[in-house]
């Protein structure tokens, strides 16, 4: 079989998300009962990409719109994994509820967090989808706000509610919402200099860069999000057994 460099970068996903989605699973283990949920949360995010770059990587997730290949898959994996990437921090921030007020003002919070990077997603797909220069630079706006609005929410109202909830957890919330923004930013403009925006870069490079990026948004993201917990619940993850 001869594989192109771009169906070779996401077999090359596939597979690294795959095994980050095994290494989940043997890790879960290690977790106390009742905070599996968190390892739960990153296995069902890198399944949904596994699935998603298989799907890519059998030509089966992409259309062609005026000559331009839209890789649909993306936007779809996309859809669900970031709310649910961003699902996983809130809930290291956010743990316990104290009253009523508290638990409106987090479902508030929450909701508008996760309706934001929804709607980011979708108006990135309609960037992409565009067939003239205007509709794609509004669409990309758009999509960039409601990222701005997602990182404003994330470090500001989320991050000093953990603070006043739980010293140890908000310190985690932040180390990990430090390694997802490095990483999310790359994204816009990766999409920018690739083949949705001004093809400054092959589509070879832009695919590799995404699957990288993927791997570490998701498998190593994933890992680092059930080895801080066990490290938060006391349980050394290599002491035990
Ligand atoms: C698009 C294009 C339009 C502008 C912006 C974008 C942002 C995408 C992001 C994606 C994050 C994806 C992750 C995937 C899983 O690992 C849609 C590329 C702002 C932030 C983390």
């Amino acid at each position: 079989m001869d594989l192109s460099t771009v169906q070779q970068w996401f077999w090359f996903g596939f597979v690294g998300l795959g095994a980050g989605s095994l290494v989940i699973i043997y890790l879960m283990d290690k977790l106390p009962a009742k905070k599996r949920f968190h390892a739960l949360l990153a296995l069902l995010i890198t399944s949904i990409a596994t699935i998603s770059y298989y799907a890519l990587a059998r030509g089966q997730a992409d259309i062609t719109v005026a000559g331009h290949v839209v890789y649909i898959g993306r936007y779809l994996d996309w859809v669900f994994t970031t709310p649910l990437l961003l699902l996983s921090l809130l809930v290291i921030a956010l743990p316990s509820i104290k009253s009523t007020a508290e638990s409106r003002e987090r479902f508030s919070l929450i909701s508008t967090v996760l309706v934001a990077d929804i709607l980011m997603i979708v108006t990135g797909l309609f960037a992409d989808l565009s067939t003239n220069t205007v509709d794609k630079e509004v669409w990309y706006v758009a999509s960039c706000l409601w990222f701005l609005i997602v990182l404003y929410k994330m470090f500001g109202e989320v991050k000093s509610l953990a603070f006043s909830h739980n010293q140890r957890s908000a310190e985690v919330y932040t180390r990990l919402l430090t390694f997802l923004s490095v990483a999310w930013v790359c994204y816009p403009i990766v999409w920018l200099l690739g083949t949705s925006g001004y093809s400054v870069i092959s589509l070879a490079t832009e695919t590799a860069v995404y699957a990288i990026l993927d791997v570490s948004a998701k498998a190593v993201f994933g890992i680092l999000v059930v080895v801080s917990i066990a490290k938060l619940h006391g349980k050394e993850i290599d002491s035990s057994q």
